[in-house]
């Protein structure tokens, strides 16, 4: 299938992240971009689609302070990147606020999530290419990849989070139905629920979200993919989702996928969207599943049997050394 990136996509280059209360790495490294690509080739470069498709998803204040909160932490004096301290759990709501620190914190959901100074242009450059993904599948590709980087399924419309700034998979989801098609699945078998892609779509009966991964009582992050999280109004019953346990392998993995499989043909859909990690693999660094290779070639296959048109968008993924062969393996379960 063919695949889009934009180079920019490498330039979000956060320095390191909270992890068990001691600093470390930061996991969402530029190497997972640059593995990714190795493996499947160069591709093709994302067209330009705009602010506008990326506004359907979006808080427009939210898109503003993203663009420029780097720069008012330099501004500010600091030095490294731009990161919150303090988050307003309780009655959220649009304030007048100056300080760096106090914009940092409205507009996040945790501490993994740092604006560097090209995090801009990277989380751009990601969402154009789910953007231009979308754009070959609409125009007729069974099936197209965004190489998307940073990823999008923790955030939401007005707040960062999980390693992720803009939302790629609802995105290209929007733009689907600006394009005619209403009745959209979105299927995500990241390692991690994607709470930002719930919260977007949560009272929408147009688009099904259904994901497995990990318990959040155990897991990232906590707070959200729970099963008894089912949508509401309109969207009630439009959201599925399938905690497992760490440690879960393919003889359990794959009966959950075949229930997600399920809501997505009972949806009606008519088109798929796809967010893929490549986190339950088992050698991955910050998680506790243990798909291999093989398992994802057969996953892909199995998604590929839908006969849908699927557009594939790049989530987490942290065993970078094996990221670019998982990646291709499951994208092979559509040849
Ligand atoms: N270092 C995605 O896979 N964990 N996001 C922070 C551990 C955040 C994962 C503490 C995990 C976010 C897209
Ligand atoms: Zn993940």
């Amino acid at each position: 299938m063919r695949h889009f990136s934009d180079p920019a996509q490498g330039r979000h280059a956060p320095l390191r992240e909270l992890h068990n209360g001691e600093w470390m790495d930061y996991a969402e490294s530029p190497a997972r971009f640059e593995a990714i690509l190795q493996a499947l080739g160069p591709g093709e470069p994302a067209r330009d689609f705009g602010l506008d498709p990326i506004l359907a998803v979006h808080d427009p204040a939210y898109l503003a302070f993203l663009r420029e909160a780097h720069a008012l932490w330099r501004a500010a004096g600091r030095t490294g990147d731009a990161l919150g301290y303090v988050f307003p759990v309780v009655a959220r709501r649009p304030l007048d606020l100056e300080r760096i620190d106090a914009r940092m914190g409205a507009y996040s959901m945790d501490v993994s999530t740092p604006v560097a100074a090209g995090t801009w242009a990277a989380a751009y450059g990601g969402a154009q290419s789910a953007l231009s993904a979308m754009d070959a599948v609409l125009g007729g590709d069974a099936s197209a990849f965004a190489l998307c980087r940073p990823p999008g399924h923790h955030c939401g419309a007005d707040y960062m989070g999980g390693y992720c700034y803009l939302n790629n998979a609802a995105i290209a989801a929007r733009a689907a139905q600006a394009r005619g098609i209403s009745r959209v699945a979105i299927l995500d078998v990241d390692y991690h629920h994607g709470n930002g892609t719930q919260d977007i779509f949560y009272e929408d009966g147009d688009v099904l979200f259904a994901s497995i991964h990990a318990h959040p009582k155990n897991d990232f992050p906590f707070y959200w993919g729970h099963a008894d999280e089912r949508g509401a109004g309109p969207g009630e019953g439009k959201t599925l989702n399938l905690p497992l346990p760490q440690g879960t392998d393919w003889t359990a993995y794959a009966p959950a996928l075949d229930t997600a499989l399920d809501a997505v043909r009972a949806h009606g859909a008519d088109l798929l969207v796809v967010s893929f990690g490549a986190d339950t693999f088992v050698g991955d660094p910050i998680s506790h599943f243990k798909l291999t290779r093989e398992d994802y070639a057969a996953m892909g296959a199995r998604i590929a049997a839908l006969g849908l048109p699927s557009v594939v968008v790049m989530e987490g993924g942290y065993a970078v050394d094996a990221l670019g062969a998982n990646v291709a393996a499951f994208l092979g379960g559509w040849d």
